[in-house]
């Protein structure tokens, strides 16, 4: 066959529903796999979020696609080839957000810049520890180009003195240590709080939370070489500024308790790894803290400047953000200097597949989430309803064995049940229950807040039932 029509991206990418046709590029080549739906070995519904784009970011997560036969079946549906100009990279703009990095397509852009985006639930709940391309991401600036070899940690002492560390001085004077945490910003199923009464801030789902096993060094080992010891009785603060900056040049900070970042138990890292590559730099490139079970706006990326203070970091991100209040609370009345900042976060769970509205099998099914729970009270139970929440069955859950207390990554979920017969429509639900017997509300609107953060009850999936 050939010589075969050409096209442009923007075409192809006009073929993303069955209506349409769905088209996709693998190299210059372009493919109507429309016929192929619901041949494909890895199911529908994964195969249609590469609609309209490229293969290649997609089958890199799943390396099943490497084999000659998979591109042997691909080429039966070859319709085209890309315009010779289209290969070209596209030519940077004027504008501060021109030099941020390329992003996986499957993410779900709910701002694109600053860059913020969270992944499909039914890729996040495949995975324990997130794929770094689709571990959410919560940018409130341009992505800072660091240079590792110029880059240095300011640590300000007490005394006066400040510590200069390099990447190397942070990589060989301090040993590397591991940990899997959880990251979930406060955020996180916003959404479902905006749909009782609207309030401010990006409307992210359920994906505003990913897992990661992050290396580094601890934040303590760093505070004690600059001359900081260990006082529990302490009023202090550990504040921390990104490298991130604005057109005024205020950058992006946070805070965290003196004795949290002290303690041999918290697990504080300064983190220049993710699931054991180089950071990537929408996560912090080269440095960033992870403050384990702790809300996502205190993991400060691109860190800079570490200093302790008998106040709480003076970044808007700490005094006049991310806080809660009562539903009886609007921007007339919000006084953000009556509410503790948020750290620690309260038990969550989400049902990340099936998807909503999808159509399910008469016979049975199969539900699967998350469910997490900061100050690193692990996850004990969760349970499932198929019927809004009438009866419950014991889902069952797979994770990293960690310490109580420290239990810092979620646990993933799954139950496989019968679907009562003559039922048209499931109303799935899930809850969690953690450590300290702490459960999710059962609905939102008492939890409802002004800014549309700690979106914390439990997690409704309505679907279909196949006839
Ligand atoms: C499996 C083809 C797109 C996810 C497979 C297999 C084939 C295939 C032949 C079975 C391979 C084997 O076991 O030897 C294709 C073709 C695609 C495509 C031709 C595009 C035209 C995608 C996309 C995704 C995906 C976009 C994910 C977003 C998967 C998964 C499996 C799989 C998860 C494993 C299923 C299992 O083992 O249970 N695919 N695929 N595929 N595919 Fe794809
Ligand atoms: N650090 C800097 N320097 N700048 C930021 O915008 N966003 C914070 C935090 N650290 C932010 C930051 C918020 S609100 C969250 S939820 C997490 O980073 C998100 O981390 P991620 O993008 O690696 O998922
Ligand atoms: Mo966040």
């Amino acid at each position: 066959p050939g010589p075969f029509p050409l096209y442009t991206r923007e075409e192809v990418g006009r073929h993303r529903s069955p209506e349409q046709r769905v088209w996709v590029t693998h190299g210059r080549e372009v493919f109507d796999i429309t016929d192929f739906l619901d041949l494909h070995p890895g199911g529908r519904s994964k195969i249609l979020l590469a609609a309209g784009g490229a293969l290649e970011p997609f089958w890199a997560l799943y390396a099943v696609h490497n084999q000659a036969h998979v591109r042997d079946l691909l080429r039966e549906y070859k319709v085209g080839e890309l315009h010779p100009e289209e290969l070209a990279a596209p030519a940077a703009a004027d504008d501060p957000y021109a030099g941020d990095p390329p992003r996986h397509p499957a993410l779900h852009v709910n701002s694109l810049k600053p860059f913020n985006a969270e992944p499909p639930g039914e890729l996040l709940g495949e995975h324990f520890l997130t794929p770094p391309e689709l571990f959410f991401k919560r940018n409130h600036l341009p992505v800072p180009h660091v240079d590792p070899d110029a880059y240095c940690l300011k640590v300000e002492g007490p005394g006066g003195r400040t510590l200069s560390l390099s990447l190397q001085d942070l990589q060989h004077r301090f040993p590397k240590h591991e940990v899997t945490a959880t990251l979930q910003c406060a955020g996180n199923r916003r959404s479902e709080m905006s749909r009782v009464r609207p309030v401010k801030g990006l409307d992210w789902g359920i994906g505003a939370i990913s897992t990661a096993r992050w290396g580094g060094v601890w934040l303590r080992d760093v505070l004690a070489d600059a001359g900081f010891a260990e006082e529990p009785e302490s009023q202090r603060h550990v504040c921390f500024e990104g490298l991130d900056q604005d057109l005024t040049g205020t950058a992006y900070g946070a805070s965290i308790p003196f004795y949290q970042a002290m303690s041999a138990r918290a697990d504080v890292l300064l983190a220049y790894e993710m699931n054991g590559a180089v950071l990537p730099r929408d996560h912090g490139f080269p440095l960033r803290v992870v403050v384990p079970g702790t809300v996502g706006a205190r993991n400060v990326k691109w860190l800079g400047r570490i200093w302790v203070s008998t106040e709480e970091s003076p970044s808007h991100w700490q005094r006049n953000d991310y806080k809660g209040f009562s539903p009886g609370v609007d921007w007339d009345t919000v006084d953000y200097t009556t509410a503790p900042a948020i750290q620690e976060l309260p038990v969550t769970s989400a049902i990340t597949d099936p998807p909503p509205g999808a159509t399910v099998a008469s016979s049975e099914v199969t539900v699967k989430g998350y469910a997490w729970s900061g100050g690193g009270r692990g996850v004990v139970r969760v349970d499932v309803s198929l019927d809004g929440g009438h009866t419950w069955q014991v889902a069952e859950m797979q994770g990293e064995q960690q310490p109580p207390g420290q239990a810092w990554a979620w646990k993933l979920w799954q139950l496989t049940a019968p679907v009562p017969p003559g039922t048209t429509e499931l109303d799935i639900v899930c809850k969690a229950v953690d450590a300290s017997y702490n459960v999710q509300p059962d609905t939102v609107g008492p939890i409802w807040n002004l800014r549309g953060v700690l979106s914390h009850a439990w997690h409704h999936v309505r679907v279909t039932v196949a006839e």
